[in-house]
């Protein structure tokens, strides 16, 4: 075992295949097929992806060259082409009976509902569009997002998109703080919001946390800022300033034709969390973004045109934009939005809602289905969950006993499972299973989407041999890969494509994760590198010993650090949450130590194991393992915070509970 590499220590033997009457009818129908469109697209990725743009997309203006990588890392797709996105998501569906098709459903969390066909999705971003224009904004300008799961959270991203402005959306559960930093970085001229929004059952006042970020000149460049009004709570309107989206859209005309733009033009920036130092603004441009978002919820989501399609992201996340708004629309078809999440006044809402609309495909996160876990079975047996068809993860690893849960309580055995592994900078998914074809193995996200050169390799870039754990590379550009982080291109340099630094000095992107790749080719995904362990020289991925913790039928939730010890480097900290009928007792410690020594070998026995109620977590539900490293070195937390779901989470922690 190199020092470069990662140990892999859990196995996992099962392995379901697509069912046939599913296969039959799919997109891309056996394994056959997809090997063959993948060793198509390997041979040839420019000509695949030029094929496609050809056959999916409706441009302005077709493209002179389909990739130019001369100036790596930067890479230009589709160069010379026009296109606009939104156009691709609205107006060629009107000329065809989607016209009057539902392309939006959307419930409220007080139960409240709207749907919006094509046509009416329509009209209101052409005015959303023409009240902005209103405005002052232009194309290329940068727009703030800040609101909650509504409508006009989708508006206003299609309305940015049909004028050529760049928009930043900013997750509406954010502090003042963290939507100053963000608006600053990008220099918003304006900011659209809300009033406010409903969010376990409580009212959250985003209005005044954008008048708290804009205070002091604290943004000089914001000039307006645009509400729209939701929660009909009291809110202070700066004169001048201060717009009701209401008010604006009596005044403006429902005819705003689609700016012609550039395929490189910048679509929009989303800010991801660094570990250290400041948030990274993620561009992504227009043709390629709008190509891959395409074709990957196509083939992954299989989308026939009588689907529902359901994704419970929030738009302030990647998975919101490329696939609540952008890919399925571009698809025309239906897709669903919930303002509310499971709260404890209504922990079954997420299976009324599959029940009330028939939901068909349904793609959530691995922290929600450990949740749901938690919650017991009673909830979803309760509903006619009949309809489901499909369902996906994504955001973490999922531990194969949540994966066995969602299939057989969930699915019913009947549905498939495409475990997506992707990143926000990768614009859309990458490695997962198509459902018609490839088998499953829980845990595993399986193969690479076609076009995708996904590798793991050791730090030379030198592939590993199966089953050793090592870095999750892409070898080759593909159309929606970020551009660079906005205004720092270095930064951008150093994060992705130098770590990995193969002798013939070729450009490889670096994802950041620890993953292995299995006799059969799938990729396991072992966590994030920076969060391995290093024990007795052994470096161990956080995933593997997790999966074993929540394997017990007591675990609900696991996330394991390293502790500084004298002896071994580091000392594996455990800290569990329980499912609903365990107490934590010194006898269930010894019991998960033993449990693990079991599962994985004496190597990755928890040396302490904490039982809490709360992990720290994002707001698209991933563990933050860092700040579980600092409390259990008994350190101060240090870093960027910004991005806690829940700020009481640490305080908690801090305290004992
Ligand atoms: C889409 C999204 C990216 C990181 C990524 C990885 C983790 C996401 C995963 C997964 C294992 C999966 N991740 N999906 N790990 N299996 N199916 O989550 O984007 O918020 O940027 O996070 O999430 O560690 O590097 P983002």
């Amino acid at each position: 075992m190199s020092e470069s590499t990662i140990e892999s220590v859990l196995h996992e033997e099962r392995v379901f295949n697509p069912p046939s009457e599913f296969s039959s009818y799919a997109h891309i129908k056996s394994l056959d097929e997809y090997e063959q469109l993948y060793e198509k697209a390997k041979a040839d990725p420019v000509a695949f992806w030029a094929e496609l743009a050809e056959q999916e997309l409706e441009w302005f203006q077709k493209w002179d060259t389909v990739l130019d990588w001369n100036d790596p890392p930067f890479a230009k797709w589709f160069v010379g082409g026009k296109i606009n996105i939104c156009y691709n998501c609205l107006d060629r569906h009107l000329t065809t009976w989607r016209r009057n098709k539902a392309a939006l459903i959307w419930e409220g969390e007080p139960g409240d509902t709207r749907t919006l066909t094509y046509a009416q999705l329509h009209r209101e971003v052409c005015q959303f569009a023409n009240a902005m224009k209103q405005l002052g904004v232009k194309k290329g300008d940068r727009v703030g997002i800040y609101m909650p799961m509504i409508p006009e959270a989708a508006i206003a991203m299609l309305a940015c998109a049909r004028i050529g402005a760049v928009h930043g959306v900013v997750f509406g559960g954010f502090s003042a703080e963290a939507l100053k930093e963000r608006l600053g970085d990008a220099e918003a001229t304006l900011v659209i919001t809300a009033d406010g929004g409903f969010r376990k059952d409580k009212v959250v006042a985003l209005k005044e946390q954008v008048d708290l970020a804009l205070a002091n000149n604290a943004c000089p460049s914001v000039q307006n800022v645009l509400v729209v009004q939701r929660t009909k709570e009291p809110v202070t309107m700066v004169e001048g300033r201060d717009h009701w989206w209401h008010d604006l859209q009596k005044q403006v005309s429902d005819d705003c034709p689609a700016e012609p733009m550039d395929s490189e033009d910048m679509l929009f920036i989303l800010y991801t969390s660094g570990s250290t130092g400041k948030p990274k603004g993620v561009v992504h441009t227009t043709a390629g973004y709008n190509l891959y978002t395409h074709m990957t919820t196509k083939w992954i989501f299989d989308l026939k045109d009588t689907d529902v399609y359901w994704c419970t992201a929030d738009v302030g996340w990647i998975t919101g934009h490329s696939y609540i708004v952008y890919g399925p629309l571009s698809n025309g078809a239906t897709t669903l939005m919930y303002e509310g999440v499971p709260r404890p006044s209504n922990p079954g809402c997420f299976w009324d809602i599959i029940e009330k609309y028939k939901v068909n495909i349904f793609y959530t996160a691995p922290t929600a289905i450990r949740a749901f876990i938690k919650m017991g079975e009673e909830l979803p047996n309760a509903r006619n969950l009949s309809s489901l068809r499909l369902l996906g993860t994504v955001g973490e690893p999922i531990n194969p006993e949540a994966w066995i849960w969602y299939h057989r309580v969930i699915g019913n055995e009947k549905c498939p499972i495409v475990d997506t592994w992707w990143q926000t900078e990768t614009g859309g998914i990458m490695i997962t299973p198509l459902p018609g074809a490839t088998p499953t193995k829980p845990g595993s996200a399986t193969r690479p989407f076609p076009g995708i050169l996904a590798e793991v390799v050791d730090l030379d870039g030198t592939p590993v041999p199966a089953n050793e754990g090592g870095y999750l590379v892409i070898k080759h550009p593909w159309p929606s890969m970020m551009r660079t982080v906005y205004k720092n291109p270095e930064r951008f340099r150093n994060t992705y494509w130098e770590h990995i630094a193969p002798k013939d000095g070729e450009y490889i992107y670096f994802a950041g994760d620890g993953s292995r790749q299995d006799e059969d080719g799938y990729f396991w995904v072992m966590g994030r590198v920076d969060d391995v362990i290093n024990v007795a020289g052994h470096r161990l991925g956080t995933m593997e010993v997790e999966s074993a913790l929540v394997s017990h039928p007591s675990v609900a939730e696991a996330a394991v650090v390293g502790k500084p010890d004298d002896l071994k480097g580091e000392e594996i900290y455990a800290f569990v949450t329980l499912e609903g009928d365990y107490v934590a007792s010194d006898a269930l410690l010894k019991e998960l130590q033993a449990h693990v020594v079991k599962e994985i070998g004496a190597i990755a026995r928890p040396g302490e194991i904490r039982f809490t109620d709360v992990l720290p977590k994002t707001r698209s539900g991933k563990i933050m393992r860092r700040l579980l490293r600092s409390l259990a070195a008994g350190q101060e937390i240090v870093g960027d915070t910004s991005t806690l779901e829940d700020r009481s989470v640490l305080d908690k922690l801090r305290s004992g509970s």
